[in-house]
């Protein structure tokens, strides 16, 4: 007669199925890289590579709005896109009145909050009117603060708040030792969002670009070959689950 022994299986780890996220980072950057390519994959124009885009930004922004994300900061444009063709630099000006044409009222209904980083100055008329109304509109929301990187660079941003201080010390307004790295966060065009916990780009690029330079001093990286357009719901989530799995990891030990 056999004994029956009891086994002793190993607790099964729950916490690491596709289903289960936890650890969801607080500020999440995004460089939308690949429109171009995507499109050219496809035989289209470079436009229809910006405009699959633009619905890749609307279906990331419900999935930031799910997931309790408390900013959500994407790189529309850099100081360096205006040395595109002068046609494809005034068809890309046209997405943000479209996006909000068509997608304001539910940024509103889920109580999302829009701000930009940049210096819009340099924008068509056309373009800084639709982004400003979207700006007033959404200013008293509390939920994901939504920004969008826009004539943004990161190198300026820095010079600006460099040459800011400078004047107030030169002005008696401010002493040395008073310039903190707090006090230089707060000048530069994120003071309203804590730095990013997760840096995502996409379309195979290992490069930061001038994109958020002192923020990013502690972020996680995530860098995918997937083309922006093709970033949907599942490839966001393989984001936040590498992201989960490394702050596991290093929780640890
Ligand atoms: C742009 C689509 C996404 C891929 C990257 C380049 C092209 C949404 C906006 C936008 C900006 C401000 C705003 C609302 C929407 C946008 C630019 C380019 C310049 F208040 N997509 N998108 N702006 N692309």
């Amino acid at each position: 007669m056999s004994i029956r022994l009891p086994i002793f299986r190993k607790r099964k780890q729950k916490e690491n199925d596709q289903s289960t996220l936890t650890n969801i980072p607080r500020h999440v950057a995004i460089i939308m890289d690949g429109n171009g390519r995507w499109a050219k994959r496809r035989g289209l124009p470079r436009a229809a590579g910006h405009k699959e885009g633009m619905e890749t930004v609307k279906k990331v922004v419900r999935q930031a709005v799910e997931y309790n994300i408390e900013a959500l900061t994407l790189y529309a444009f850099s100081t360096e896109n205006w040395k595109r063709p002068k046609t494809e630099v005034e068809f890309i000006m046209k997405l943000p009145g479209e996006f909000l044409h068509t997608y304001l009222p539910e940024l509103i209904d889920n109580n999302v909050q829009v701000r930009t980083i940049g210096d819009l100055t340099p924008l068509p008329e056309h373009t800084k009117e639709a982004i400003h109304k979207a700006i007033e509109q959404t200013s008293t929301n509390t939920g994901l603060v939504l920004n969008f990187a826009l004539n943004y660079g990161s190198r300026a941003e820095i010079t600006g708040a460099v040459n800011q201080i400078v004047k107030e010390v030169a002005d008696g307004q401010l002493s040395p030792n008073e310039i903190t790295e707090d006090y230089i966060s707060a000048r530069l065009y994120t003071s309203h969002v804590r730095d990013p916990d997760l840096l995502i780009r996409t379309s195979g690029e290992v490069r930061i670009s001038n994109f958020l330079l002192w923020q990013i001093a502690y972020s996680e990286f995530y860098f995918t070959d997937v083309f922006w357009p093709d970033f949907d719901e599942e490839q966001f989530k393989l984001a936040l689950l590498e992201y989960q799995n490394r702050k596991r990891r290093y929780g640890g030990i």
